[in-house]
């Protein structure tokens, strides 16, 4: 629209969300306020620079800040539009119970700020009700403004939840071309908000309530949790068996209305392994099935460290290579991460036999400092180790050739290699068997 002004924003929580939204707001020439509560990051941004491994984001946010649209800073500046995107991690009582502290502490920022036709937006995953949490909120640190929901004319300001979808390493891509669910406390709000984003998403935007969108983006992740478990189940069983699982899968793949998802060491991240508890927490009589899945899914990270234990102790002596340690492949982030734990545990009980590939990490994480075990390189490894255990798909595991493996010994957690010779599940198998 010619002449327009366009808004300004504020995003709160610069982190592997709140930046590439930042940016790419920043880029379609939105002026663009970033609020952090780490002085590290707030210094870094405002160099052009990032905390983050990210595909394209150094460019892009290089490019914005010399252009000076984004801006960073530790306390939230005054906006049209209030973008919140920080982390929503379990409260520290055991019971996977959501912590909403740094939501409502964001809120409680806005609040000091937000004036009359602002847009307040939640992107954080969240449990279902927590806009409307944060909409009482700010209603009591603001009682000079009408809000959404709870007055009878038309609201002062607007509120809306607007969950992302993105995967990282493609999240650039993913954040504009992602079709997305805007949920309002009220129709108008929705209608608010979706006008904001179509100004920088070219997916559809659809818009619902709030506690609609709050549960969308739960249901995302429990659907990707419960089809792992299935495909972590059946490695398990297929295991009990003596079967390859990779095979079975393949085969019943070919089926056109299967999809089975691939068996890995674990579910890691601090989405897919999290938000399935916010469904259950919240509704425990009704949810069995998501709840099995988390319990699959945990489990088979034991039933991991079991079975590469047990083709340890039947290798006396050899030295060991755990490759990988990130949550997921060609990234560099270790949080949540199966690959990790298994690794440590292997560490502990193991010592010095253990050598560790993981192109990502400069040093390894701290679990492993005094256990003996040692960071190598995956050419150290392939010429040194005879017992492979594969955590993560990384490329550059992937492109080894049967050639340097072939007379190895390999537990292979993640099927990248499916040319590799069996033998050894046999012995395992038989291993584990003894073991009871
Ligand atoms: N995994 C498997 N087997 C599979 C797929 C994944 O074992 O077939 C494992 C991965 O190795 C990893 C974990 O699951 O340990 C999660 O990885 P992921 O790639 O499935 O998902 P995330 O955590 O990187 O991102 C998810 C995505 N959600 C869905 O695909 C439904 C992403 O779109 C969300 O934006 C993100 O969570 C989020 O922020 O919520």
């Amino acid at each position: 629209m010619r002449g327009e002004t366009l808004p300004q924003v504020s995003v709160i929580g610069l982190g592997y969300i709140g930046l590439p939204t930042a940016a790419i707001i920043a880029r379609s020439g939105m002026r663009v306020h970033g609020m952090d509560v780490t002085p590290n990051v707030v210094d870094t941004i405002n160099r052009g620079e990032i905390h983050i491994e990210e595909v394209d984001l150094d460019g892009l946010v290089q490019g914005v800040v010399a252009r000076g649209l984004p801006t960073a800073s530790l306390k939230v500046s005054p906006a049209d539009v209030f973008v919140i995107a920080v982390p929503t991690p379990f409260a520290k009582d055991g019971q996977h119970t959501p912590d909403l502290t740094y939501v409502l502490e964001a809120a409680r920022n806005v609040a000091a700020v937000i004036k009359p036709g602002d847009l307040v937006i939640l992107e954080s995953t969240s449990p279902v009700g927590t806009t409307e949490q944060m909409r009482d909120m700010l209603a009591g640190q603001r009682p000079d403004l009408a809000m959404p929901g709870l007055c009878d004319g038309t609201p002062d300001i607007s509120i809306a939840y607007c969950p992302e979808r993105v995967l990282p390493g493609h999240i650039l891509e993913e954040l504009t071309n992602n079709d997305r669910s805007i949920g309002g406390i009220t129709p108008r709000c929705a209608r608010k908000a979706l006008a904001f984003y179509k100004r920088f998403v070219r997916g559809t935007c659809v818009t619902t309530d709030a506690k609609s969108a709050e549960m969308t983006k739960l249901v995302e992740n429990a659907y990707r949790d419960v089809n792992i478990a299935f495909a972590n189940e059946l490695s398990m069983i297929s295991d009990a068996m003596g079967l390859d699982v990779w095979e079975v899968i393949s085969l019943a793949n070919r089926h056109p209305r299967v999809n089975i998802l691939t068996p890995g060491p674990g579910v890691g991240g601090h989405c897919i392994a999290v938000d399935p508890w916010f469904i259950v927490s919240a509704s425990p009589e009704h949810s069995p099935l998501i709840r099995t899945a988390r319990g699959v899914n945990d489990g088979k990270i034991h039933h991991v460290i079991a079975r590469a234990s047990a083709l340890v102790e039947a290798n006396p002596g050899a030295k060991i290579a755990c490759l990988g340690l990130a949550f997921k492949a060609n990234i560099d982030d270790f949080r949540e991460s199966p690959a990790r734990l298994v690794a440590a545990t292997l560490a502990r009980r193991f010592g010095a036999r253990i050598h560790v590939v993981e192109p990502y990490a400069a040093e390894l994480p701290r679990e492993f400092t005094g256990t003996g075990a040692v960071q190598t390189d995956i050419d150290s490894a392939l010429e040194e180790c005879d017992v492979l255990i594969v955590l993560v798909d990384h490329d550059l595991f992937k492109s080894v050739p049967l050639a340097e493996r072939a007379h190895k010994q390999v537990y292979d957690t993640r099927g990248i290699w499916p040319d590799q010779p069996r033998a050894e599940a046999a012995a395992v198998v038989e291993e584990l068997r003894k073991a009871g």
